[in-house]
């Protein structure tokens, strides 16, 4: 692709692939996400100040944030009060489909454990051991399947609620997070009640105080940390915890010579079917004609836990899904659930592509769906790998397009993965080290990127500037979802850019730290951590720090920072991040801004609650300052240098 051809494209996305593939998409009249959003231009003002109900049939209502039309909703709700309800409400939407997840994986541990058919067993027993140990169920003799058992009933107490506080959440969050949260009664027994509390507490004529609503929310929030721990805790369990893996990211990992198969949801049960069973049809596909046999790609967090699970090589993040049919090289675009795009059936039908959906919750017309069956997991993946050497034939070479971009990735960075590698510098105490250079400013502070692409910012863009600003200043980085998607697409996760854009103090750590990880290159200046469930992970690595030195988790110099957000699932992360400590920047404004005092609570009220709030910064500059002043201040109230 010649490089000027890249230069005239569109400014949709920083992602030179994106933009490639863009300009192509214009070209051949082909209508991607970019176009629907400008379609969609401009944006109702109500909804996106939050002032739209339609909760019930009075209206649909619209508070005029003007002051000229009507100033209350039919029933008499006030603008916060509505606002407040809303954004309850997404919180609710958002800790439902991180706890459906986990939930699902609990299912399979069950079957399991009950010696019931199924294509996965306990991977992990070490990681098992960790986590009944960390929940008090000791073994006291018993067999392995009575702990499994036991470990099985705490989860589904976790689910559906117990008297008091949920053990699980008591036994993973900071004593002192936990009592404060504990005496603002924002502890939830359960997940599932609390989901259920939150969807009526915002029916027609329940709750309109809006401080009393957003610390629904909040509490709501919590199980959504709740339900995303035990999915990535099972999943660990039974496929195996990650640990650092080289591979690639970007459109330039299909290839042109293979079956292509692109993975993409997050339900990481299908994936790892679909990659069991690949030895099977390596063969047949090169029968077809593919001499590279089958290549599998991921997309969005799906993408993530293969990749960080089996280095398997991430096409893309969540905006430019579109683009991987559009390389004309897709023989199947496989889908679990959240963030796919229904766009993608009428996409595939442009091209040879097949588009499978594999779950009974989420079908879209016009896609071929073959059912995944935890008792038959094979069988569906036979038929997906089957389909999609089929499709092979059906290719046109003429149209097939692949732009060479890819970027090296060293993904995997669990937190298990990095007390390993701290434990080769000090045995004895893994975290005593890293505490030392935080306390120099070696490591300035920790920045937490999570969350999604949203239109409304050009794809990439932010997370890449705020990076690049803070590894100057010698931040270390963290990321999930298709934040870490941004940052593979364009090399922060190789140990190439630790050279290129850390400051001399942060790459010295990083090489250093490489040196111990048996590396002859530094650790890369973002450490990938998974998808977006996997945003527990992170907390926990910050909760252990806090544990280590004996602070609550809002002293610490840790900030996370969704520049792109745009799902349900990132308000209720955002959610508890704020409520587990964590000052959150939000670079897209979510729906709140049309309540005065709702935005006041969550952007000042919150940190003298939980001594953290949200940010809301859609310039990447201001928002990379404002980041940096609270790293200061935790600092500065750590009584470390500034
Ligand atoms: O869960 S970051 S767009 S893919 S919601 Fe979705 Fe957002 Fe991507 Fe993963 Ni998370």
């Amino acid at each position: 692709m010649a490089e000027e051809k890249i230069e005239e494209t569109i400014e949709g996305s920083a992602d030179p692939a994106a933009r490639y593939m863009l300009e192509k998409a214009r070209e051949a009249n082909i209508e991607t996400g970019w176009d629907r959003f400008a379609a969609m231009q401009d944006v109702c003002a109500f909804g996106d100040l939050g002032l739209c109900c339609r909760n019930c049939m009075l209206g649909p209502c619209r508070i005029d944030p003007f002051g000229e039309g009507p100033q209350k909703g039919i029933c008499g709700i006030s603008s916060d009060g509505m606002v407040a309800r809303n954004l309850c409400r997404m919180v609710a939407a958002g800790t439902s489909a991180h706890s459906d997840h986990g939930f699902h994986i609990l299912e399979v541990l069950e079957r399991i454990n009950a010696g019931e058919k199924s294509n996965f067993k306990i991977k992990d027993k070490e990681k098992l051991g960790r986590v009944v140990q960390q929940l008090g169920l000791k073994k006291d003799g018993k067999s392995g399947k009575d702990v499994v058992g036991r470990l099985i009933a705490k989860v589904r107490e976790a689910y559906f609620g117990s008297d008091g506080t949920c053990d699980w959440l008591a036994r993973t969050i900071p004593k002192a997070r936990l009592e404060r949260l504990q005496n603002l009664q924002l502890l939830p027994s359960g997940i599932d009640p609390v989901i259920r509390e939150t969807m009526h507490r915002t029916h027609m004529g329940v709750d309109a105080d809006p401080l009393n609503l957003l610390l629904g929310a909040i509490k709501c929030s919590i199980s959504d940390f709740l339900g995303m721990d035990i999915a990535s805790n099972l999943s660990d369990i039974i496929l195996g915890t990650p640990k650092p893996t080289f591979s690639e990211a970007n459109l330039g990992v299909l290839d042109a010579d293979a079956v292509n198969v692109a993975v993409h949801g997050h339900n990481p049960l299908i994936s790892e079917s679909i990659l069991q069973t690949v030895p099977e049809f390596e063969e047949k596909a090169k029968k077809a004609g593919a001499s590279n046999g089958i290549n599998i790609v991921g997309v969005c967090c799906t993408g993530n836990e293969v990749l960080m699970r089996h280095g398997i090589p991430l096409a893309t993040n969540v905006s430019s899904q579109e683009l991987v049919v559009l390389t004309g090289a897709l023989e199947a675009m496989v889908v679990d659930m959240q963030c796919v795009m229904p766009s993608l059936a009428n996409l595939c039908e442009c091209y040879h592509t097949e588009l499978i959906t594999t779950m009974s919750i989420a079908k879209i017309p016009g896609a071929k769906h073959f059912e995944f069956d935890p008792a038959n997991a094979r069988e569906s993946a036979r038929k997906i790998l089957e389909t999609a050497v089929g499709q092979f034939e059906k290719r046109d070479p003429k149209r097939v397009d692949i732009p060479s971009m890819k970027s090296e990735t060293l993904v995997g960075f669990t937190p298990e993965a990095v007390l390993s590698v701290l434990e080769k510098v000090n045995p004895d105490d893994p975290l005593q080290p890293f505490v030392e250079k935080i306390a120099a400013g070696d490591i300035y502070g920790i920045v937490l990127f999570v969350g999604c692409n949203n239109y409304r910012v050009v794809q990439d863009s932010s997370f890449l500037a705020i990076a690049e600003k803070l590894a100057a200043d010698n931040v270390l980085m963290l990321a999930t979802g298709c934040a870490a998607g941004a940052f593979a697409k364009r090399g922060f996760l190789s140990p190439q850019a630790t050279q290129e854009i850390c400051g001399s103090k942060l790459a010295k750590v990083l090489e250093d730290l490489g040196k111990a990880a048996g590396l002859d290159r530094p650790l890369p200046p973002v450490w990938h951590m998974g998808s977006c469930v996997d945003n527990s992970r992170a907390a926990r690595l910050a909760f252990a720090l806090a544990n280590k030195l004996n602070v609550d988790v809002d002293k610490l110099p840790v900030v996370a920072s969704a520049p792109e957000a745009m799902s349900e699932k990132a308000i209720a992360i955002g959610t508890w991040a704020v409520a587990l400590g964590f000052t959150t920047h939000l670079g897209v404004a979510p729906p709140i801004l049309g309540g005065k005092v709702v935005t006041k609570i969550l952007t000042e009220t919150t940190k003298e609650l939980l001594g953290s709030c949200f940010i809301v910064e859609t310039d990447p500059t201001f928002a990379y300052q404002k980041i940096k002043e609270t790293l200061t201040e935790k600092r500065v109230g750590l009584g470390l240098q500034k």
